[in-house]
């Protein structure tokens, strides 16, 4: 009997897939000398195949896929996956919420503080011997205290604000809604927050919704003193205009873990004395991505299994 193919196209866990051996034939998009050849021919046997939020489903193979069953995305965002393209077609979508939510929230702070104190630059300043050569290092703004303003107030968010509560800061929030039973202040624009925040943490999913949310003028009215954080998506920021405020200015300092063209970042951020970079790690712990793969073989086996999904998408 021919077996289904598991079409995995973006990094994953080799431990993780082991249960689904027995169910599937296995194939690594990364590994195909030829996947466009490999689609054409094999693309009706695929039922599952396994993305993340920022690839989706590759569109050379998009229309091959005529039994596909179930796209599994390896993260919470799922920008990248064209859900009416795939509830047209009878196409499950699992994503992985939650598990995840809490490193997220830890890295934003991280982030936040690492711009705030200047911890990148502070640690360059004493490998190089500045500290000896130069004496002490710049006066730094302090966070705890702030103003903490927080773009999209979901599952990563309302962690954000726990973790930013414990550092005394005064939290506002802004959102398609005003949430019952939150306490944080509710600002009816990502404008009218910005005006007020000393810190404006971007948390809200990316794509068509959320394009370029955060833009110049949003940016200008978080001012010169202060700090944009991206754990979202690249896409929710006008990474020009970022740059042009940066460049003059009128944005004090931004703490990326985001860009818009990833792993492609401009010179004019990775050049500047104002800006903290990281890979797009904010999820990535040894544990959490355990859990999120764990999450996604889960969804698989009880898909196959005719079992309901764990955490449906559509
Ligand atoms: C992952 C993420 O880096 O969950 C998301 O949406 O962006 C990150 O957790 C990404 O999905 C790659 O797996």
């Amino acid at each position: 009997m021919i077996r289904p193919i598991l079409l995995v196209v973006t990094p994953f866990s080799q431990e993780a897939l082991e249960p689904l051996q027995e169910y599937f034939d296995i194939v690594q998009w990364q590994s195909l000398p030829a996947p466009e050849a490999f689609c054409a021919q094999h693309g009706s046997g695929v039922l599952v195949l396994i993305t993340n939020g920022m690839v989706g489903v590759p569109p050379p193979c998009r229309d091959t896929l005529a039994n596909l069953a179930l796209i599994a995305c390896n993260g919470v965002g799922y920008d990248a996956i064209d859900l009416g393209w795939a509830d047209a077609r009878g196409i499950r979508v699992i994503n992985t919420p939650d598990v995840l939510s809490a490193d997220v929230a830890d890295f934003a702070m991280a982030l936040a503080l690492a711009a705030f104190r200047r911890v990148p630059a502070a640690d360059r300043y004493v490998r190089e011997n500045k500290w000896r050569r130069q004496g002490a290092f710049t006066l730094t703004r302090r966070f705890w205290g702030s103003k903490v303003g927080i773009v999209g107030l979901g599952r990563i968010g309302h962690l954000i604000a726990r973790r930013a509560a414990a550092f005394d800061t005064q939290i506002g929030y802004t959102g398609r809604r005003q949430q019952d039973g939150v306490a944080y202040a509710y600002f009816p624009t990502v404008l009218a927050l910005a005006g007020w925040a000393d810190v404006l943490i971007v948390a809200t999913p990316g794509g068509a919704d959320t394009c370029h949310l955060v833009s110049r003028v949003e940016l200008e009215a978080l001012g010169p003193e202060g700090v944009l954080v991206n754990i979202a998506r690249g896409s929710v920021v006008n990474q020009l205009a970022l740059i042009d405020c940066l460049e003059s200015g009128q944005l004090g300092a931004a703490a990326l873990d985001v860009f818009d063209d990833e792993p492609q970042v401009p010179e004019a951020l990775a050049q500047s004395a104002s800006t903290v970079l990281s890979p797009h790690i904010a999820s990535a712990t040894v544990q959490t991505r355990q859990a999120m793969a764990a999450l996604v073989v889960d969804n698989i086996l009880r898909h196959i299994n005719g079992k309901c999904l764990i955490s449906p998408v559509n």
